[in-house]
C-alpha cells in the first residue's frame, strides 16, 4: 500500500467542505473546515509551502462541497474543486479553474481565465470569450460641401485628409458625374482632379466598399491600399459618368445599377489597412460616395474552455441549446455546462482549447 506522506489531519481535512478564502499573501487569507479554522499560523496550510508560489494559488479543495473565493486576489491562481458541488471565485488576473467531479458554480471574474471541462452539471457564470464586433462608418459626405467644392477637414469621420478631398453639393453640377453617384445631396472628389485620399492615424479598418463614377467622361481609375506605409492593395477600373458602379472590396467585384459585373482589377488586399489613395490616370475628377470601412472592435476577457486531447469540440458545440433564460447549455452525455448570458449560437471553437 501507498503510505500517504502529508499529516493526517490534512487527509480528513479535505474529505469535509472547506471555506478558503484567498487574498494575495497567506497571513490574510482563511481556510475553515466546518467550524475550525485551519490557518493558524502564516505559514501553514497543511503542506507548507506548495499552496502559494510566486505567481498565485494552488489550491486542490479535494472531497466535500467547498467554496475557494480568490475574487480579492489578483495573481495567477490555480483552483481546483475536486469532487463535491463546489463553488469558485477566481480573481482579477488569469486564473485556471477546475471545478472537479460534481455540480460546480465557477466564476472567472477578471483576466483571461480558463475553466476546465469536468463532469457533473456545471455552471460558468461569467464566461467572457473573446469577441469580434464589426462596426461599419458610411462616409457619405453629406454636410460638408456648401458650395461649388468645400475642403473637407481632418477630423471628419475621424480620418485625416488630403488636401485635395473635397466634397460637392450636386445641385451644382447637373449631369455629371456627381448626380450619379450621390446618394444625398453631398459627394466626394479630387480637387484639380489630382488625386486624393483619406488615413487613419490610429486603428486599422477593413475597406469594405464604395460607390464610384467619373466626373465627367469614362476613364481609368485606380484606388490604392495601405498599412503602416506600404501599398499593399490595387484596383483598377473604368469609370462612367453615367454609371454608379459600387466597388465590393471585400468581395472583389464591381457591378453597376443594373447589377451588371463590371469589370476590374484587384490585387493584394483592403483589409486591415490604415490608407485609402483615390486617383485617375485621365485628368478627370473621381466622383464618390458612401464609404464603407469596417472596423473591428475585440471585447471579452479572452476566456477559455479546456478540454482533454482528442475531444470532438464541434460535435459539442452542436449540442447547444439555449435553456429560455439567456444561458447557453452543453451537454455530453449525463454532463453538462451551462454559459450563462452566452447564446447557444454564438459559442465557437475559437473558445476551446
Ligand atoms: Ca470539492
Ligand atoms: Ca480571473
Ligand atoms: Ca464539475
Amino acid at each position: 500500500m501507498v503510505i500517504p506522506k502529508k499529516p493526517i489531519i490534512e487527509l480528513f481535512a479535505f474529505m469535509f467542505s472547506n471555506n478558503i478564502i484567498l487574498k494575495d499573501d497567506l497571513s490574510s487569507s482563511t481556510y475553515s473546515w466546518g467550524t475550525n479554522s485551519f490557518w493558524a499560523t502564516p505559514k501553514s496550510f497543511y503542506a507548507p509551502g506548495s499552496y502559494h508560489t510566486t505567481t498565485g494559488w494552488v489550491i486542490d479543495a479535494g472531497y466535500g462541497n467547498d467554496l475557494i473565493d480568490a475574487s480579492s486576489s489578483t495573481e495567477k491562481n490555480v483552483l481546483s474543486g475536486g469532487n463535491g458541488v463546489d463553488t469558485i471565485l477566481g480573481g482579477s488576473s488569469v486564473d485556471r479553474i477546475d471545478g472537479g467531479e460534481g455540480n460546480d458554480i465557477l466564476i472567472g471574474n477578471g483576466g483571461a481565465d480558463i475553466f476546465v471541462l469536468s463532469k457533473g452539471k456545471d455552471v460558468i457564470k461569467d464566461f467572457s470569450p473573446t469577441t469580434k464586433i464589426v462596426n461599419s462608418v458610411v462616409i457619405d459626405f453629406e454636410g460638408i460641401a456648401s458650395g461649388e467644392g468645400t475642403q473637407i477637414l481632418d477630423g471628419y469621420k475621424g480620418l485625416e485628409w488630403g488636401v485635395d478631398a473635397y466634397a460637392v453639393d450636386i445641385q451644382n453640377y447637373p449631369g455629371s458625374g456627381y448626380t450619379t453617384v450621390a446618394s444625398g445631396q453631398s459627394v466626394g472628389l479630387d480637387w484639380f482632379a489630382r488625386g486624393t485620399d483619406f488615413y487613419d492615424p490610429v486603428n486599422d479598418f477593413d475597406f469594405a466598399s464604395g460607390d464610384f463614377a467619373s466626373a465627367w467622361r469614362n476613364q481609368t481609375n485606380t484606388i490604392f491600399a495601405y498599412d503602416d506605409g506600404v501599398k499593399v492593395g490595387t484596383l483598377t477600373f473604368v469609370s462612367d459618368p453615367t454609371q454608379k458602379l459600387s466597388v465590393d472590396f471585400l468581395a472583389g467585384t464591381i457591378k453597376d445599377q443594373a447589377n451588371n459585373v463590371i469589370p476590374g482589377t484587384f490585387t493584394g488586399r483592403f483589409t486591415s489597412i490604415d490608407k485609402v489613395a483615390i486617383d485617375s490616370f485621365d485628368g478627370i475628377h473621381v466622383a464618390m460616395d458612401n464609404l464603407v470601412l469596417n472596423y473591428m472592435l475585440i471585447t471579452g476577457n479572452g476566456d477559455k474552455i479546456d478540454v482533454a486531447d482528442g475531444f470532438n469540440v464541434a460535435a459539442y458545440i452542436a449540442t447547444a441549446t439555449n435553456d429560455g433564460n439567456g444561458n447557453a447549455v452543453l451537454t455530453n452525455g449525463n454532463n453538462s455546462l451551462t454559459l450563462v448570458g452566452v447564446a447557444a449560437s454564438d459559442i465557437s471553437t475559437e473558445w476551446f482549447v
